[in-house]
């Protein structure tokens, strides 16, 4: 059965590589930001209130956060700012709700962290920088919550009752060019994140948060990705469209299905599990596609076509930047011959 299969495989199976003058790639970048320490920013206004009594503190915020940014060096723009993870103190706070004469209840708050994440892909507005601060949220999940109040002690802790909430408002990335390096362009990074939001901690107690969290950095980033994967992997004068190792696969493609240089990957296995049809099998390295990778047949020689999307698994062509999942290709037993082609960056 299998032996029947392969017989009816394309005569010939092609890989190329085209040039192309194209546009400037975006770039993903991962990066470590710090939040500022300049004045009137990253001061968390934490209101306590409870039975109609409120006391506003402040507790100073600082840390890191790891973040993913998509940059084009073309235009210098940003369309993406996700952040993967925070590292964050506060200063402690310590609260005195009264009423009159009455001392209602007296509250501290210590060894508060906290952490920032994004709950979707954080889109930017490319133009302007902006963002939807709702797509972040801030948790502060450690910290004790210890006093006494009218009705007892207070012994309450983040851990168990974490405080967390969204950013509120449009929030801005700036990016300013401070070098460009051979293929290295060099940015620092402002990124300003309004947050208002409100949790209960028990019945009838409500902490509120008021801040404006500002982070700072420095990001490298490769004017040409495809060069800057040359250059990382040892082989900076690697052409595109030639082929380093001699095994059939141009660096160009390498580099684009989201491979390392000393891979040696296996395209085009057919797939011998689905009888009567004829399948080929890409599959992407361990990053996923890295540039749009074009799937196209010849039939008859007729000249090259993109393929109908409905041929592939996915039914996305070209196969888009970030897939992880094997390319699969369905064909017809007819003869003829597919490629694979990346453009450029
Ligand atoms: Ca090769």
């Amino acid at each position: 059965m299998s032996r029947a299969l392969i017989s009816g495989l394309p005569a010939a199976l092609a890989i190329f590589v085209m040039l192309a003058g194209g546009a400037i790639a975006q770039v993903r970048v991962n990066t470590i930001l710090a939040l500022s320490d300049a004045p009137d920013v990253n001061v968390l206004n934490v209101t306590l209130s409870a039975l109609g009594i409120e006391d506003q503190e402040e507790s100073e915020l600082s840390g890191t956060v790891n973040a993913i940014l998509t940059i084009d060096p073309g235009t210098d723009q940003v369309s993406e700012f996700t952040l993967s993870s925070g590292d964050l103190t506060a200063t402690d706070m310590s609260f005195s709700l009264e009423l009159g004469p009455i001392s209602v209840a007296d509250v501290d708050l210590s060894g508060i962290k906290a952490t920032i994440s994004t709950t979707l892909q954080g889109l930017v507005t490319p133009g302007s920088g902006q963002f939807d601060a709702s797509l972040h949220q801030v948790t502060l999940y450690e910290g004790a919550i210890t006093g006494s109040a009218i009705t007892g002690e207070v012994d309450e802790n983040f851990t168990e009752s974490p405080v967390t909430g969204a950013g509120a408002g449009t929030g801005t990335v700036t990016l300013s060019r401070t070098a460009v390096e051979g293929n290295i362009v060099t940015y620092d990074v402002l990124v300003v994140l309004p947050l208002e939001f409100s949790n209960p901690l028990q019945d009838g107690v409500d902490v509120i948060v008021n801040s404006t969290v500002q982070m700072e950095g420095t990001i490298e980033v490769p004017l040409d990705p495809y060069l800057g994967w040359a250059e990382l992997n040892g082989i900076p004068d690697a052409p595109f469209e030639e082929d380093h190792d001699g095994d059939g696969v141009p660096n160009g493609l390498l580099w684009a299905l989201g491979y390392n240089v000393n891979d040696r990957p296996s395209l085009f296995t057919p797939d011998l599990f689905i009888p009567g049809q004829v399948d080929l099998i890409v599959t992407p390295g361990p990053v996923g596609i890295r540039a749009p990778v074009f799937v196209e047949g010849n039939f008859d020689q007729g000249g090259w076509t993109l393929l109908d999307p409905f041929l592939l698994l996915g039914f996305e062509n070209p196969v888009p930047v970030g897939e992880d999942w094997p390319i699969v290709i369905f064909l017809s037993g007819d003869r003829n011959f597919v490629r694979l082609r990346v453009e450029k960056p």
